[in-house]
């Protein structure tokens, strides 16, 4: 739905009162996109923007949930079948990956993958993407790496010197869950462009399964889903001059089993005003903010995604328990 704000939100973020036209673009981009999402009818937030220190340092921590199956899986599938997953890609010397985070899963890769010299991760979070670089450098001797701090579905060039033949691309995570199925495949477009031909991509997926399994894993015991997700308000008062009571809000997990996905709201849990760079939003009692969804997928259904924009699955790795899929696909 488009934005109802009645003119421009840079103008408006010049006249409010935290002086924001001295915000760097980083905020800029955060502001617009707060400003925006909670002007909306249905309020949104992306969830990009769940990546900041602090939400880095938690995604980390739901990785190491009982409940949080996708992390341990597709681990288990690399290190079970790296060396066959390095032979189907053949002879790739230029690794990209989309939002590599703390880049372990790269590590089990590269260490099946003797002939790349050169890593370009792509991650919206600066910070970890600089301790995870350092931390793959010490692991990898003769390894050149060029980290890009960007929003994976807007970049349109590679750095000059990775701009070499036999590249493989690589998203893990099921980071392409959250993306809706029109997000996915311009995204799909878009690495195909930056890859170019006789490429390779190498690809995560979370599976359709029992919400069971699914609900625990976006709402797990310990509650640290939810700090993730509320410490996206946090980032709101720290970063935008907001003024949002963060013990006001709670976090909920549902799933659309028509869009086959996860999504992840915040639910207002009283009638509140808040403030963000001098600007008033009204909750009602009970009123949502949409952070994220995470789509899943049947294997056959994520290959028929990738072969509408021109990708050719290759091969496809599951676990016994049909938890979390791997996807090769290659480009002619
Ligand atoms: N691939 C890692 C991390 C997954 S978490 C793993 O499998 O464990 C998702 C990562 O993608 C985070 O590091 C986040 O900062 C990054 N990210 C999310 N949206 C992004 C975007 N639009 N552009 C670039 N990076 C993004
Ligand atoms: C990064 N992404 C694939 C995670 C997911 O499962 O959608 C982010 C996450 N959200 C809640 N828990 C983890």
């Amino acid at each position: 739905m488009e934005s109802d704000i009645p003119h421009s939100v840079v103008e408006d973020l010049d006249r409010s009162s935290a002086s924001p036209a001295k915000l760097d673009p980083a905020r800029a981009d955060f502001a617009e996109a707060v400003l925006q999402g909670f002007a909306r009818q249905l309020r949104n937030l992306p969830c990009r923007f769940f990546y900041d220190e602090r939400g880095s340092a938690l995604f980390e921590e739901i990785t190491q949930l009982e409940e949080y199956y996708p992390t341990r899986v597709e681990t288990a599938l690399l290190e079970a079948y790296g060396a066959e997953i390095a032979e189907r890609i053949g002879d790739a010397r230029v690794l990209v990956e989309f939002g590599s985070g703390s880049s372990r899963k790269t590590n089990l890769l590269l260490s099946a993958l003797a002939r790349v010299d050169m890593y370009v991760p792509i991650d919206v979070a600066g910070e970890s993407l600089a301790e995870a670089a350092e931390w793959l450098a010490e692991r990898h001797d003769g390894l050149a790496i060029r980290p890009l701090v960007a929003d994976f579905t807007k970049t349109r060039t590679l750095p000059v010197v990775a701009r070499r033949p036999r590249k493989l691309g690589f998203f893990s995570g099921s980071t392409i869950g959250n993306l809706t199925h029109a997000e996915a495949q311009a995204f799909l477009v878009n690495v195909a462009r930056l890859l170019g031909h006789g490429a390779a991509f190498l690809v995560g997926v979370d599976l359709k399964k029992d919400p069971a399994i699914l609900i625990p894993a976006y709402n797990d015991q310990r509650g640290v889903t939810a700090a993730f997700n509320l410490n996206l308000l946090e980032r709101i008062n720290r970063e935008l001059d907001g003024d949002i009571d963060v013990g006001r809000f709670a976090h909920d997990a549902i799933y659309d089993e028509s869009q086959g996905r996860i999504e992840m709201h915040l639910v207002s849990l009283a009638h509140q005003t808040v403030r963000v760079l001098g600007h008033e939003f009204r909750f009602a009692k009970g009123e949502r903010i949409h952070t994220e969804n995470s789509h899943k997928y049947s294997a056959a259904e994520f290959q028929a995604l990738a072969k509408s924009v021109g990708w050719s699955p290759a091969n496809v790795w599951t676990d016994q328990d049909r938890l979390f899929s791997l996807h090769l696909l290659k480009l002619d």
